[in-house]
């Protein structure tokens, strides 16, 4: 099929998502077209297959903010109509699925009918989009979309909590390559240049935005780091960095705690973990911990939102209540303190990430794109 994908080119999950999905559609044979202000950041190849169109603004002393949902529903627009395609799927309702319902009516007129596929991904619904600043406008586009998929159960109900739906919401969950998390197929993974071998490896990766708690993971590192020689890294860039890296100071952790910014590398970073460390106030899926557990990591997190779909109680790790460090610092323990405990949680989490697989999901995603364009 031709498929355009819109989403925001960041390290966010709903970004890395829409990338993953796109490159492994235009492996399979689809043709992929990204529409987005930027190349999004895991798009490491185009090819015959695989295109992405700049969404540009032109600057005007009037505008005090520009308007990037006109420039991209004319994107959007021109797009469809050079490339013939026959679906958009948008990420992040905000302000995607709203330029994509005013792109399906320019098109309209036209004498173009093309499908709009939202996803929902967790804070276009949970944090931004309930707020009455866009709630209307989330709601309507929600509701006119041709399918609406969110990426887990919880994210689903709460929508249909927060708004008020018409529309039935598939749940899709987020997919994971196994395939690029598998350590035999990893020329090397250096442990020995962060960690002594008798030290653990704690990982936490996302925005340092105020909703993952970066302190948390601080305070929790800095209990398990009592008990057990370990250190912990730091991945990603966000307004919370300076906090959090002021805890460190503070608790005098500068020698185990590393800050190694963005990373493009997600893997092989993840190939030295032991436990992975998400103590989010909420998470609608979690797909940083799902990477996790596919490089073979244990996860220490929160039971909020849709964590409790992902890692598993006792199995592949642990899930506490929202700010209950001490817990999470005793679960970290608990799964750390010896070769075996922590073998079996490992194996475990990778062993889950079955059930989130690029080849269960993906043909979920083909089907709903076939069954909305032929329902013309
Ligand atoms: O805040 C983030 O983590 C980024 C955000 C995004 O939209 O880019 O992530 C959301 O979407 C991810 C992919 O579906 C989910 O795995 C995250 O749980 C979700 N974040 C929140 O719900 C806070």
């Amino acid at each position: 099929m031709r498929i355009g994908i819109v989403c925001y080119p960041t390290f966010g999950g709903s970004g890395v998502m829409a990338t993953e999905l796109g490159m492994a559609l235009a492996d399979k044979g689809h043709e992929v077209h990204f529409i987005t202000y930027n190349q999004p950041v895991r798009l490491d190849f185009l090819s015959h297959k695989l295109h992405f169109h700049q969404v540009l603004l032109e600057e005007y002393p009037l505008f005090q903010y520009q308007p990037y949902e006109l420039a991209l529903s004319s994107k959007m627009v021109e797009v469809v109509r050079k490339f013939n395609l026959e679906v958009l799927h948008v990420h992040y309702a905000i302000p995607h699925a709203y330029a994509a319902y005013m792109a399906k009516q320019m098109l309209k007129e036209k004498g173009l009918d093309v499908r709009v596929v939202t996803t929902l991904h967790g804070t276009d619904i949970t944090l931004v989009g309930s707020h009455p600043t866009y709630k209307t406008a989330v709601e309507f586009s929600i509701n006119n979309s041709d399918v609406v998929t969110a990426v887990s159960n919880s994210l689903r109900e709460t929508t249909n909590k927060l708004f008020n739906i018409t529309k039935k919401i598939d749940v899709v969950y987020n997919f994971i390559d196994t395939n690029k998390y598998n350590q035999d197929n990893q020329e090397e993974c250096k442990r020995v240049a962060l960690a002594a071998p008798n030290e653990r490896i704690l990982t936490h990766i996302s925005n340092f935005r105020p909703v993952k708690r970066v302190e948390d993971v601080i305070r929790i590192f800095d209990k398990v780091h009592k008990e057990i020689p370990s250190k912990l890294l730091m991945i990603g860039e966000g307004p919370d960095k300076i906090k959090a890296k002021q805890l460190v100071k503070d608790l005098k952790l500068s020698d185990a705690v590393f800050f190694l910014g963005n990373s493009t590398e997600v893997p092989k970073i993840l190939c030295y973990s032991d436990v992975f460390l998400l103590p989010s106030q909420t998470e609608s899926f979690g797909l940083a911990a799902l990477e996790a557990m596919a490089a073979k990591t244990a996860i220490i997190s929160t039971n909020t939102g849709g964590l409790p779909e992902v890692n598993i109680q006792g199995k592949t790790g642990f899930l506490s209540n929202l700010g209950d460090i001490n817990d999470m610092a005793k679960n970290a323990i608990s799964i750390l303190k010896d070769d075996s405990t922590l073998q079996s949680f490992k194996q475990n989490a990778k062993d889950h990430t079955r059930k989130f697989s690029l080849e269960n999901i993906l043909p979920v995603y083909e089907d709903l794109y076939k069954s909305c364009y032929l329902a013309k």
